[in-house]
């Protein structure tokens, strides 16, 4: 595996030498942030943040994400258009030897949480869900961060309004027609799509949720065979539906698994959850399990730490604080050595 830390770009406060310092440490995974969702993503300013990279001695193999345009999502008629430069975009990207792009299929939303501080009795804070509290927000007013922050009120209630006539079959067609359009960039480019699951992995505010179980791995996997088509395994998005068997989906899909990310979630009831330390008695996901099912199955490509609490009084943007990340890594670090090690002598 790679080991690697996402970097919000040059407007995340983590310097990148800080990075470089955990151990273990291959590269960033980033995104330009500053070219609209559909236009195509300039190769100067790709190679600029690769060359900010490189001079921390990081590497800029992996991309989260580059967004899809909610046009796509709705099967709108200028998604033609947009998916023409979304496969402008990969080619630019394989130009500064990108190998791997995150990216969700979640309809207006994309992660969501209902608090973003939720204090434990250690004194630290991380990101919960409370599914009741979640019913009584208002969709036009949420707001977290790594999210496409540019809609007003207006256009969000338009947006919303627009996905009526899209269920959750029409959805997962023009899932299909993107991929279809892109994957001849990938070809070129050699770049791996890894789809993110939908987090939480249930439909919210009404709007339909299409990758959230191996039944929706399957199902992507059947309607788009070619390899560049694989995921993002997101232990905490698909672990917070109970209903998901991380182990299991680790060993049945490693091959297609370009990209995890390993945090750890404590159940609070049924849907809900707080975030927790990574390590495995820090809540329910057995996470040696899954990093032993992983491996176990060949899993060969990029990890990294996901969401960390906010811990040693810092107050990171939530979920990606330097510290409990940065713990995650070297707690991950082990574990993988540890399993390697003991399958290889086995
Ligand atoms: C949240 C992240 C997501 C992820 C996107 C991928 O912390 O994991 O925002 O980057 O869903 O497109």
């Amino acid at each position: 595996m790679k080991m690697t830390f996402r970097w919000y770009g040059e407007g995340d406060g983590i310097p990148l030498q800080y990075i470089k310092q955990i151990p273990n440490m291959s590269g960033v995974v980033t995104a330009v942030y500053d070219t609209p969702v559909g236009k195509v993503w300039p190769l100067e300013k790709i190679m600029r943040l690769k060359a900010l990279c490189a001079e921390a001695r990081l590497d800029m193999e992996v991309i989260e994400s580059v967004p899809v345009h909610e046009d796509i999502k709705l099967g709108k008629p200028t998604r033609d258009k947009l998916i023409a430069n979304y496969a402008a975009t990969i080619r630019n990207l394989g130009k500064a030897g990108v190998k791997c792009v995150c990216y969700n299929f979640m309809p207006v939303f994309d992660w969501l949480r209902t608090d973003l501080r939720t204090k434990a009795r250690d004194g630290s804070n991380s990101l919960s869900y409370c599914h009741e509290t979640l019913l009584k927000l208002d969709p036009k007013n949420l707001r977290l961060p790594g999210w496409d922050e540019s809609y007003s009120p207006n256009e969000l209630n338009a947006l919303i309004s627009a996905y009526a006539g899209v269920n959750h079959k029409k959805l997962f067609e023009n899932l299909v027609y993107f991929l279809n359009g892109i994957m001849p960039a990938c070809d070129e480019t050699g770049i791996n799509m890894a789809i993110h699951p939908d987090d939480p992995p249930w439909d919210m505010f009404g709007l339909p949720r299409i990758i959230t179980s191996a039944g929706s791995y399957d199902d992507l996997i059947a309607a788009v065979p070619n390899k560049h088509n694989g995921f993002t395994f997101c232990t905490g998005s698909l672990g917070a539906g109970r209903f998901n068997n991380l182990p299991e989906m680790a060993k049945k899909y490693a091959d297609r698994i370009y990209f995890a990310h390993i945090r750890q979630l404590k159940y609070n009831g049924d849907t809900d959850f707080t975030e927790a330390g990574h390590l495995t008695d820090a809540g329910n996901l057995d996470i040696y399990a899954i990093v032993r099912a992983l491996v176990k199955a060949g899993f060969d490509g990029y990890v990294r730490p996901d969401h960390g609490r906010n811990i040693w009084g810092e107050d990171g943007k939530p979920g990606y604080g330097l510290y409990d990340r940065a713990l995650g890594a070297a707690y991950l670090n082990g574990l993988f050595e540890a399993v390697e090690k003991t399958l290889k002598q086995a």
